[in-house]
């Protein structure tokens, strides 16, 4: 199955790339939600590989399967076919390709993969997370006056209304605080150790299913905003290398 989940990841990465340098046509889904013609390219290259690899595959899936199943002993597969829409549509170089299977109520394996960097993370479910076969461990640091994090912006107004807030008292405490644009890499960048935290308030579950188990078994941690219990089926997420989490949590206005 994590065979599976890279083939993926790594297969509709090449889409994305070849469409890249094109002009694309970006077909408008909502308020500050575009879609462009490589995320269903891609998307249709990443679930044709998971139906070969794994037959009675299940899809949530951005563009066509966006709707979650309630629980089920199928192999349930994450898809975000192109994690940095806007990004990629503006052609700015920060996207990636999430892609992960749960079966049992957990996610068992992930594949997040930038195509430009060629930079591949993936996990599967006790055997540690791993980026281009370099075993990876999330960051040592315990002071969030040392950390950097990482942060990305719902589109809806009042959670950005709620995280202006949250930014307002964050910044004085950390060193710096950057936003990049793709959820499944910025849960990646926590399990790399490249940065301490990563949080936002509206997510899907095909954004975070792979980063969180990536996450995890790089010894970080994940919980929502409110310090509890992580879950696919809920939107807002706090990731973190495990040690700034509560002082991450203390400053945070949501649900106080
Ligand atoms: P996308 O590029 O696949 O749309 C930017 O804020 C990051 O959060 C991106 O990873 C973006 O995913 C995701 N994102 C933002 N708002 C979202 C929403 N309402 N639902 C799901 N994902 C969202
Ligand atoms: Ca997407």
């Amino acid at each position: 199955m994590l065979e599976t989940a890279i083939r993926a990841a790594r297969e509709a990465g090449r889409v994305l790339v070849e469409q890249y340098q094109r002009p694309h046509e970006v077909r408008v889904k909502g308020f500050r939600d575009i879609a462009t013609e490589a995320d269903f390219a891609a998307e249709k290259v990443a679930l044709d590989v998971i139906r070969e690899g794994c037959p009675d595959a299940r899809f949530v899936s951005e563009e066509s399967f966006a709707t979650q199943p309630v629980s089920t002993q199928a192999p349930t597969w994450y898809v975000d076919p192109l994690d940095g829409t806007t990004n990629f549509a503006r052609g700015l170089p920060l996207f990636s390709v999430s892609v992960a299977m749960a079966q049992g109520g957990q996610v068992q394996v992930g594949a997040v993969y930038d195509p430009l960097l060629d930079q591949l993370f993936y996990a599967e479910r006790g055997q540690g997370a791993y980026l281009n076969g370099e075993r990876l461990r999330v960051s040592e640091r315990q002071e969030l006056i040392n950390s950097l994090v990482l942060l990305d912006w719902p589109r809806a107004q009042e959670p950005r209304r709620i995280e202006v807030e949250y930014l307002a008292r964050l910044a004085p405490q950390v060193d710096a605080i950057r936003s990049r644009g793709s959820a499944a890499l910025g849960f990646c960048s926590v399990a790399a150790g490249w940065v301490e935290a990563y949080f936002q308030y509206t997510l899907g579950p095909w954004d975070v299913a792979a980063g969180w188990l990536i996450l995890e078994e790089a010894g970080g941690k994940a919980t929502d905003l409110r310090g509890e219990r992580a879950d696919l089926t809920k939107p807002d997420w706090l990731a973190t290398n495990g040690l700034i989490h509560e002082a991450m949590l203390a400053v945070q206005p949501f649900g106080r």
